[in-house]
């Protein structure tokens, strides 16, 4: 699905409109600034990135809640642009990096891979299943919502009309979650969503819990995968500057590993690294967090250990 000559285009999103914290709009300048470019080139990947995607065109002065939903105007208009510039990519035969900002920022990133790749699936590597809908969400927050306005359950708001329910329940995956709320664990039970929590990375280890997420979403290994990395899936020792860090989460190596062998398949169309947030922790730490961030996109492009 990529063309030749292989080319990653990194779309960095510094929007921080789906959540309360400040700071994580700065993860992909952070990102940037630590050498992803290169490293990328390094890896033989001609690399495009012209400069972070500024969404002040987006004038959303005025954008009270609607119910319950914080900042639902801004959310709506960013991601929809988002999904435009990561569609045009994939289109392309290019490999959209998005790089976060707030995991809301995946409305888009999905939305333009499903767009032209009506067959992908989604390997969804998070602590938290984002999945709330209008009616489940007790923070109003939007990067916990995503996955529902993909699949289109819930009740619909008017701004989001332009969110096609593209996403099928059986086409989608989670590894690594380990908070979900009441709400959402009902929601997964109902639509029959496939999830690897922490509690079955522990008992079959990543390397059969990739292999039965692929078998599910993936079983002839032919539809190309969207894989969306929450970087807060990883033990917060691992990855401490994030914004709703949660203990108990995957190592170094099983989120490294993950990226390695989505790699493989060779069905990689779609990358999202969200919920850097910088800002958060103190400056080793956020060296750390970023190191690692760079350190996955690389493993999902094709970094080997040997
Ligand atoms: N499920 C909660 C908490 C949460 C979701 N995603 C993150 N936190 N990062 C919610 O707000 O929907
Ligand atoms: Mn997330
Ligand atoms: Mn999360």
């Amino acid at each position: 699905f990529i063309t030749e000559p292989k080319t990653a285009a990194i779309v960095g999103c510094p929007f921080s409109g789906g959540q309360p914290k400040a700071g994580v709009d700065r993860g992909p300048i952070h990102l940037v600034e630590a050498g992803l470019v290169q490293q990328l080139e390094e890896l033989g990947w001609k690399v495009k990135f012209d400069g972070h995607h500024q969404f002040e065109e987006i004038n959303t002065t005025d954008d009270p809640p609607i119910g319950i939903l914080k900042n639902p105007r801004l959310v709506s208009r960013v991601t929809e642009s988002v999904a435009k510039v990561v569609g045009d990519h994939v289109k392309k035969g290019e490999l959209p990096v998005t790089l976060g900002g707030d995991h809301s920022l995946a409305m888009g990133t999905i939305s333009g891979t499903l767009n032209s790749h009506p067959d992908a699936c989604v390997v969804w590597v998070d602590a938290h299943a984002d999945i709330n809908t209008i009616e489940t969400t007790e923070s109003g927050n939007i990067h916990g919502m995503p996955v529902s306005f993909l699949l289109g359950i819930g009740s619909k708001v008017s701004e989001y009309s332009w969110v096609k329910p593209l996403l099928k329940p059986e086409r989608l995956v989670y590894i690594g979650l380990r908070d979900v709320d009441a709400g959402e664990k009902r929601i997964l039970r109902e639509n029959g969503i496939k999830a690897f929590s922490m509690h079955e990375v522990d008992r079959y280890g990543i390397g059969k819990v990739v292999e039965m997420a692929l078998d599910h979403v993936n079983p002839d290994r032919n539809r190309p995968i969207h894989l969306s990395f929450d970087v807060d899936a990883l033990d917060p020792t691992v990855a401490p500057s994030t914004g709703t860090p949660v203990r108990g989460g995957l190592t170094f190596r099983e989120g490294h590993y993950i990226c390695e062998a989505v790699y493989e398949t060779g069905l990689l169309v779609a990358l999202d690294l969200m919920e850097v947030n910088p800002s958060l922790a103190d400056a080793a730490a956020v060296e750390q967090t970023v190191a690692v961030g760079c350190s996955l996109v690389r493993s999902a492009l094709g970094e080997t250990l040997l």
